[in-house]
């Protein structure tokens, strides 16, 4: 795929640094990061200041019913846009990088084209879904999955977080529940910038990630009831300890993803497993918990070792319960297949890369993205930049100033680019991803 550079443009840095600054201090967190869970106050806020950048650029600016925010510019033709964007929303300890590049170097091309009066054939539109974290409501990527189908909305609107509020009454509360219809309607394209998030980039020098799809991910909620008791005075053989349990399945999630990439293929990095939330009631000093509250968070980029994974889990815990005697049920907070872009995407983006002067490599995304729902109607793909010593979902999360402006100018020509392509639908989803690659 030649990808021609368009009118040798390239976006403005330094107002995309700016605009990155300004969103960080929304929600602001000891270390440089920010707060801003979906549908707080925070988010909202965030919200507000990016829809405010969108309408001072003139764009036609939709909220659908799940709250998606859509910028759109017009092209010469009319229908479907050229499609970027990503979240804006953050973990409880978020850095200022994830998702609110992807959103801010859209409105950033987009400001481009504009400034330096470029029409493109096609319209351009810029995004960002609500809930990608997940980490409120999940499952992650909520907003994406309603927008391209995968959740009716009804159902979204009911979900209740992990706090206990509800979607919908969020939604109204801080006057996100747009009157756009969901599903929304499919973009001709979509590529999405995001930083890695993980140490593969910056450990081999390169620049840009073409990223070839994204892995599997199954999370799971375990609660597990025991007999609550006195922690000096019960016998060891006589209880019916959730905490015993819940650190055990820990212990195995950690077990069971180092044995897979032992047994799997050389180097392999395949397979991860987090505990990332357990909470113990009444988690006092000297009493044997009541009950138990954890999640498992497990991901290949794999579909059939994903599911060995889970199977291995399913019985590691009913046999771990039953000796102990306690009782556990499982409640499935996300489950999503591999993903693999579409070629013709990726190959532009690794092919504007190149002629921008940078290294590029292709992989698979260890994360989820809102990409990896778009990827189901229509042709997409994603833009990675580096993140310092793989850290993310922690305030130090940090990408060098070059890395954002290389990544963005590559979201503004592979743009260009996918303008100029005609674009017959989406490739069909093969199973699995591709291999790490070097350079095609
Ligand atoms: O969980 C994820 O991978 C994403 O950050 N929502
Ligand atoms: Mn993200
Ligand atoms: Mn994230």
């Amino acid at each position: 795929m030649n990808a021609e550079l368009h009118h040798g443009l390239r976006i403005d840095g330094d107002r995309l640094l700016r605009r990155i600054e300004d969103l960080a201090a929304i929600g602001p967190i000891d270390g440089g990061g920010s707060c801003r869970l979906a549908l707080t106050d925070e988010d909202r806020a965030g919200r507000d200041l990016v829809v405010t950048w969108m309408r001072d650029l003139g764009l036609d600016v939709t909220i659908d019913a799940i709250g998606n925010v859509i910028g759109m510019r017009a092209g010469r033709t009319d229908g479907p846009p050229t499609m970027t964007g990503s979240h804006i929303d953050t973990v409880r300890t978020g850095g200022r990088y994830d998702g609110n590049l992807g959103v801010l170097a859209g409105l950033e091309v987009i400001e481009t084209l504009e400034r330096n009066g470029v029409q493109t054939e096609h319209p351009v539109a810029v995004g960002f879904f609500t809930d990608e974290e997940g980490a409120r409501f999940p499952p992650d990527m909520l907003g994406s999955l309603v927008y391209v189908g995968g959740m009716a909305v009804e159902e979204a609107l009911d979900i209740e977080g992990i706090d206990g509020a509800i979607v919908g009454a969020e939604l109204d509360r801080i006057g996100y529940r747009g009157t756009s219809p969901c599903p929304g309607p499919s973009p001709r394209a979509f590529v999405e910038l995001h930083v890695e998030q993980g140490p593969v980039l910056e450990a081999e020098g390169v620049t840009i990630g073409a990223v070839t799809g994204v892995q599997g991910i199954s999370w799971t909620e375990l609660t597990i009831t025991g007999q609550s008791n006195h922690a000096g005075t019960t016998p060891m053989e006589l209880r019916h300890d959730p905490g015993y349990v819940a650190a055990a399945v820990a212990a195995h999630v950690r077990d069971l993803a180092v044995r897979m990439n032992a047994d799997g293929p050389e180097g392999g990095d395949r397979q991860v497993g987090t505990v990332g939330r357990l909470e113990l009631e009444p988690n006092l000093v000297n009493v044997v918990a009541a009950s138990a509250s954890m999640t498992v968070d497990l991901r290949n980029t794999d579909e059939v070792l994903l599911q060995e994974a889970e199977a291995d889990l399913a019985r590691f815990v009913a046999q771990t319960a039953a000796a102990e005697g306690v009782t556990v049920t499982e409640r499935t907070l996300a489950r999503f297949e591999p993903v693999t872009f579409d070629d013709r995407v990726v190959d532009t983006v690794a092919d504007v890369a190149r002629r921008l002067g940078h290294t590029v490599k292709h992989m698979p995304s260890g994360a989820g993205h809102d990409a990896q729902m778009l990827a189901r109607v229509c042709p997409t793909g994603m833009v990675f930049v580096p993140s310092r010593d793989g850290v993310s979902h922690n305030p130090a999360e940090h990408t060098d100033p070059a890395d954002l402006v290389a990544g963005a100018d590559v979201l503004l020509q592979t743009m260009l680019s996918l303008d100029g392509l005609s674009l017959d639908g989406a490739t069909l989803q093969r199973a699995g991803l591709d291999s790490e690659e070097s350079d095609r």
